[in-house]
């Protein structure tokens, strides 16, 4: 079994399980406890990024010897065309799934998880919320989320269209656990298309199957209007 895939506890690599079970690949999976909040010295060890995710395909059958990645997108990218044959990653043939899929793709960390990560750090203890860029940043969240409300209200499904693409893969993480780090809500009339996607998706057997292979039976995936900070953040 050539990959091996790394997750640490509550993090974005849950996308990359999901990706594998969605694809029903084989895989070895290890995973890492944080230490306390941030990455142990087992994921730097892996790369130089030190962040999670991190795949390793040895041998990989483009180069003959161990890849090592440890960008979501790449890896995504990676285990799609080298190990998923093509699926969930539309192209042109596909007509308007593909510049569908290709905006979405690239939104999930492009916008959507660099906006929520910016409102984790404008509601620290140093920050000033009449700060012009504390209320823009706000802001910015809130247009965010509009725009994937309007999206899933034209799709009535994913965000590409009818099918699941790995767009949503990599946008779901921020929708659902990273809120256990930055909580976040949604207005159960505002985002009610964002709030079906999240329990469309959560019923997902692939999805349901990775989140528990990532954080256990008892961990209840954040798919509802209000999200529980998690623990480790509240020392
Ligand atoms: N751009 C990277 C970001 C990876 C990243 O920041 N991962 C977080 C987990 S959500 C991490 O490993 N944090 C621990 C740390 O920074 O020490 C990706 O999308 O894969």
């Amino acid at each position: 079994m050539p990959l091996t895939l790394h997750h640490l506890g509550l993090s974005q690599s849950e996308r990359i399980i999901w990706l594998a079970e969605e694809l029903n690949l084989d895989y070895k999976l290890v995973h890492h406890k944080r230490d306390p909040i941030f990455a142990p010295q087992s994921i730097k060890d892996l790369h130089p990024a030190g962040t999670a995710p991190v795949m390793e395909d040895d041998p990989s059958t483009v180069t003959q010897s161990r890849v090592v990645l440890a960008e979501s997108g790449a890896i995504i990218d990676y285990i799609i065309a080298v190990h998923g044959k093509g699926a969930l990653a539309p192209t042109p043939k596909d007509g308007s799934a593909y510049p569908n899929y290709l905006e979405w793709y690239h939104f999930a960390n492009g916008s959507l998880q660099p906006a929520l990560f910016r409102v984790l750090m404008a509601r620290g203890p140093a920050s000033d919320p009449n700060s012009p860029v504390v209320v823009r940043t706000l802001a910015k969240w809130d247009h965010l989320l509009s725009m994937m409300e309007d999206r899933l209200a034209e799709t009535g499904a994913y965000l590409a269209g009818e099918m699941l693409t790995a767009a949503d893969i990599m946008t779901f993480f921020t929708l659902t656990t990273m809120r256990g780090f930055c909580p976040v809500e949604y207005d159960v009339e505002k985002h009610r298309h964002i709030l079906a996607y999240l329990k469309r998706v959560g019923e997902r057997p692939a999805y349901r199957k990775a989140m528990e292979i990532c954080e256990g039976k008892d961990f209840v995936p954040l798919l509802s209007a209000k999200a529980e900070q998690f623990s480790l953040m509240k020392r």
